[in-house]
């Protein structure tokens, strides 16, 4: 397969100035007929090449003349005049057997679509690229109730609608949906007083009750971006549509999102307190991307973190604005030093600006989405707020309409703060995690740190260099007060020191708070002074991270030493769970720990070959080490963290059960399950019947509660995805895989659905000790059932093979069965490009 790269990039050889589209629908065969307005590129010209996969040409015309073009599997070439010229073409696709769900699809018989990054040219010949934008009018015909695509409502009659969008986009924006729909209505009303038409679609059934709370949060989301970015929606109607079958979250497609089922559809009963916060973040995401992605879009596809990284930051700042920005940003921190510190540690390891790909697919990553967010963080820090919005300001000015680089991007920063920012650009280019070492001096009321960054090699990078950091440090003196408040030290060589003056002794440093880099802090601290920030430190991300620092020292000194607790972690989170000053959704991540994973690449990091049994073992026991330290309040904290009355996803009551759950986690450990039992069988919500159930799970009971809930939700996909996820990652290490393939011979289990191949492989990936068994078990089911899926879907397949990216932390018989799952995967017959260079770079 061939390789792209970025420095190639080559603007297309012909301008399109308008499209229209005319679809037939048909299952097995629909028809698509096309009518493009070309003229040459005269700065650029090149062959007339149109992008076209997996599609019948019927017919083709140039000017109204039948032409004959040369296709191949990737496209045709045709002769076209040297002037503008009307192409047209007629082409057949088949949706109902498109199980790769790239291009026009059927899920739940509904018609769908899926274009970004390179699904149109599944629907038509065209130029799919992103840099080559348009102005497209639709036409559906089929027999359906709702037919939709982009942009206004034109005309409609039975059997067809037309729709136009004015707005020129490239074609991974096209969207249609097509089907027996019922529409939950709403309107917003904008800033300039335009009225705009809301619709959540939904089959007709039990998901209709299941819209209010996504269309309340996309009108928040409108109100926010109006009122934080000054960003006003621009068509006259706004429609989403909830889609089962989805290989993402959800896509921005231009006034027609389309989500998987999953995140959008919400109820009490059947969804989660996460559950909700998940999808009032992803509805605001895709709100976003009208703005940072499709009126400002990508110039190429190496471009991806220009509107995922900005989108995402925008996404997690109102998260923040809904509820707390603290315990957003220690949870976005656990999502990045969990996940994305294992990706930049690994094989996988790329830029946040890749410069080649072979499927671009592979790269829509938590590298370039949440490092990508992490850079946008940076920036405002560094130039500050009032400086960071006026840049977005000339941002949006100038790049309106426009197909944009990281350059554009960087320029507009520089121009309107007028900072430097070549040396800061090395976040886009350079992969891997820096590492910032810190030592500190105190001499004559001065204190000085000293910190020096290195960023180990990745793939095809050996050579790093010094990367623009903010530090954002505070001191206190040592009794908890503040003598420096937070302070943005901005580091830009590979050793630098800063001092303060005038201390009258010694301080304590908080270094690196709010998270304010995406790095690996390493300073040799004592339990006593991690404890001491854990008690006394007014920046809550490091008051947080204090303790999840004391606790990974514990579980490396279990592992390693078979040592006891740490007094000092112990008694550091009970204060912690009995001070009712704080807010109960930061407690709840105070008296968590880091997870196995994270275990096994700090111990791989410090050099030691993590044991996943053992890690999990030590996991276990500072649990129950952590619970029998504060047995006395753990029923209290349930009972006053009960929420009572009816159900509400608001952050203050998510909080509340938060804290209640986690306290309940702690009891099972001690009650033998009897008060998880009481909370399934009580619970009217889904977050506490979950909780009950997964209690008694971990502790190897609640079979019967299992079998109750899987009769009660039956007939509720979502709901049976978080059974089969949760019976598979709770299954003991040792039952791990063989749950799996229970799993998988359920008569619900569906290989063809990517939320129910997730829940069942996805768990088992997550399941640590269970995946790495010592046997090997798990890695060859996986490596099976992903080459199975391969010849359905190509896409889940390849993001899901990065379960073995971990290969190199472990010891030598583990790393031989992972390497081996991947070889033979690798050497399936048939294998498509989208796992073939996956494979390829896990194996190097
Ligand atoms: N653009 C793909 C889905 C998302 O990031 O919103
Ligand atoms: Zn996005």
């Amino acid at each position: 397969p061939q390789t792209i790269y970025l420095k190639d990039y080559r603007p297309f050889a012909y301008i399109v100035d308008d499209v229209h589209l005319t679809f037939k629908l048909a299952d097995t065969a629909t028809r698509v007929i096309s009518r493009t307005s070309f003229r040459p590129n005269t700065d650029f010209p090149g062959e007339f090449f149109l992008h076209g996969q997996d599609i019948k040409l019927i017919s083709a015309k140039v000017d109204g003349v039948e032409v004959s073009p040369k296709v191949t599997s990737e496209g045709l070439t045709c002769d076209v005049p040297d002037k503008p010229f009307v192409w047209e073409a007629e082409v057949e696709i088949s949706p109902s057997t498109n199980t790769a769900l790239e291009g026009l699809y059927m899920s739940g018989g509904m018609y769908c679509t899926q274009c970004e990054a390179e699904g149109f040219r599944k629907i038509t010949f065209y130029p799919d690229r992103p840099d080559v934008m348009s102005v497209f009018t639709v036409r559906v015909e089929g027999d359906y109730p709702v037919l939709l695509s982009n942009g206004n409502p034109v005309a409609s009659g039975n059997g067809w609608a037309e729709w136009h969008d004015p707005w020129p986009k490239p074609a991974y924006l096209f969207a249609l949906v097509a089907g027996n729909l019922v529409a939950h209505p709403s309107s917003f009303t904008t800033m300039s007083g335009k009225d705009v038409d809301l619709n959540i679609y939904v089959r007709p059934g039990s998901d209709e009750d299941k819209c209010a709370f996504g269309m309340e949060a996309l009108k928040r989301s409108m109100k926010w971006d109006e009122d934080v970015y000054g960003r006003e929606y621009d068509l006259d109607i706004f429609n989403i549509v909830a889609v089962d079958d989805f290989n993402m979250g959800a896509m921005e497609n231009k006034g027609l999102n389309v989500f998987n089922s999953s995140c959008v559809l919400a109820s009490p009963e059947t969804s989660t307190d996460a559950n909700f916060e998940r999808i009032e973040a992803i509805i605001a995401h895709e709100y976003f991307h009208n703005w940072t992605g499709n009126r400002i879009t990508c110039r190429d596809w190496f471009q991806l973190c220009l509107k995922e990284g900005l989108t995402v930051f925008r996404d997690q700042q109102y998260t923040g604005d809904q509820g707390s920005h603290a315990v957003k940003r220690i949870e976005d921190a656990i999502t990045l030093r969990s996940r994305q510190f294992r990706e930049d540690g690994g094989p996988l390891a790329h830029p946040v600006r890749p410069e080649s790909f072979i499927e671009i697919n592979n790269f829509y990553t938590i590298t370039v989405y949440e490092k990508g967010a992490e850079i946008i963080g940076m920036l405002k820090r560094l130039v500050g707020d009032t400086e960071y919005y006026n840049a977005l300001d000339l941002y949006f000015k100038r790049h309106d309409g426009d197909a944009a680089t990281i350059e554009d991007w960087l320029q507009v920063f520089e121009d309107s703060t007028g900072r430097d920012l070549t040396q800061f650009k090395r976040w886009y280019s350079q992969a891997g995690t820096p590492r910032v070492t810190v030592t500190d001096d105190f001499r004559d009321g001065s204190y000085t740190l000293n910190f020096a960054q290195e960023t180990p090699p990745t793939p095809g990078q050996d050579e790093k260099h010094a990367q623009v950091i903010p530090l954002a440090v505070g001191l206190l003196s040592e009794n908890g007060d503040e003598v420096v408040p937070t302070t943005v030290l901005e580091m830009t060589e590979s050793t630098q020191s800063f001092t303060f003056d005038g201390l009258a002794t010694k301080p304590v440093p908080s270094i690196l708070r709010d998270f304010s880099a995406p790095v690996i802090l390493q300073r040799q601290q004592t339990s006593a002074e991690r404890a001491f920030l854990m008690a006394h430190d007014t920046d809550p991300f490091n008051k947080w991270d204090a303790g999840d620092a004391l606790a990974m020292d514990v579980l490396k000194q279990i592992v390693t030493k078979d040592a006891a607790p740490d007094a000092a972690y112990l008694d550091g989170v009970a204060a912690i769970m009995r001070d009712d000053s704080l807010d109960p959704a930061f407690r709840s991540l105070a008296v968590s720990q880091p997870s196995e994973s994270e275990v096994a690449q700090a111990l791989h990091d410090a050099g030691t070959t993590p044991d996943p049994l053992a890690i999990y073992h030590a996991s276990e026991a500072l649990k129950l080490a952590v619970a029998q330290h504060m047995q006395d309040i753990l029923p209290l904290i349930m009972a006053q963290y009960t929420v009572d009355g009816p159900y509400s996803p608001d952050a203050k009551s998510a909080g509340k059960r938060s804290l209640a759950r986690a306290a309940l986690g702690m009891l099972t450990r001690l009650d033998g399950g009897a008060a998880a039992a009481k909370t399934f069988a009580e619970a009217d919500n889904m977050t506490m019947q979950l909780a009950g159930l997964a209690g008694l799970r971990m502790i190897g009971k609640g079979e019967d509660q299992s079998q109750a809930f899987r009769k009660q939700w039956r007939d509720d996909r979502l709901v049976m995805d978080k059974w089969f996820g949760l019976t598979v990652s709770l299954a003991a290490p040792e039952n791990a895989a063989q749950t799996a393939i229970m799993m998988t011979q359920e008569p619900d289990f569906d290989m063809k659905n990517p939320n129910r191949f997730r829940a069942v492989f996805g768990a088992l990936a997550g399941n640590s000790a269970g995946f790495h068994d010592a046997s090997g078990a798990s890695y060859t089911l996986l490596g099976e059932w992903l080459a199975k899926l391969d010849a359905i879907n190509p896409q889940t397949t390849a993001r899901m093979t990065a379960a073995f990216e971990t290969w190199p932390r472990y010891d030598a018989d583990r790393q031989a069965k992972m390497r081996a799952a991947l070889e033979t995967l690798g050497a399936t017959s048939g294998l498509s490009r989208d796992t073939g260079e996956m494979v390829g770079r896990m194996l190097g």
